[in-house]
């Protein structure tokens, strides 16, 4: 199974739950253009019919977003623009005074499997903290509480991360659907 992507810590977190469930991956480093569109679901749709022109074998990409409630669920499909304009500094300059701290992380898997494609969605419900914490994960996750948790998603093992994490909940449903297919 290909994994299309031009992050890095995205191909690590998603190898690590294939190599424990022996399933081999490989990472297509490409860099691809995304339709605007403020849905997350169509973003990750559109990349994979239009990639499926390109990829020969059966491949997957997907696109994640955070949703900050108090804020009509921005940055969403903007998420990786505001990353690289806002950072999470920006982020928590924007919440600053600000009592509800909601938020979301979701992750949408587009797989092209046998000339069709299938959707696999996953989410995390959290809360922006009140300053960065932790030295792991990758972007949003240094100002990221998952529910239940008093720890950022930086704080959290890789294992920890993948357990609950939006990207660990779609990733699940994408390994049993690609089982029952028997997909190895
Ligand atoms: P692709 O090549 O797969 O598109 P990308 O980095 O452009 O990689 P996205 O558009 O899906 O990925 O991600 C939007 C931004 O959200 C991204 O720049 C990250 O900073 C952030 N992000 C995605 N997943 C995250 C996670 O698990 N934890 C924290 N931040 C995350």
């Amino acid at each position: 199974m290909i994994f299309v992507t031009h992050n890095r810590h995205k191909y690590e977190e998603i190898s690590k739950m294939f190599s424990q469930n022996g399933i081999a991956l490989r990472w297509l480093n490409l860099e691809y253009e995304e339709i605007q569109s403020e849905s997350i679901e169509k973003v990750s749709l559109e990349s994979c019919r239009r990639l499926s022109g390109d990829v020969t074998e059966d491949f997957f990409l997907e696109d994640s977003g955070l949703l900050i409630k108090h804020y009509g669920n921005f940055p969403g499909p903007f998420s990786s623009y505001v990353y690289t304009t806002l950072g999470t500094d920006g982020i928590l300059k924007l919440m600053e005074g600000i009592d509800s701290r909601g938020a979301e992380f979701i992750t949408v898997i587009s797989l092209f499997f046998e000339g069709k494609i299938f959707q696999f969605t996953g989410t995390v419900r959290g809360k922006i903290s009140l300053e960065k914490r932790g030295e792991g994960g990758f972007g949003y996750d240094p100002i990221f509480i998952p529910e239940g948790f008093t720890k950022t998603l930086s704080e959290l093992t890789a294992d920890e991360k993948n357990t609950i994490s939006h990207r660990g909940r779609a990733v699940s449903k994408l390994i049993e659907f690609l089982k029952k297919h028997n997909v190895f």
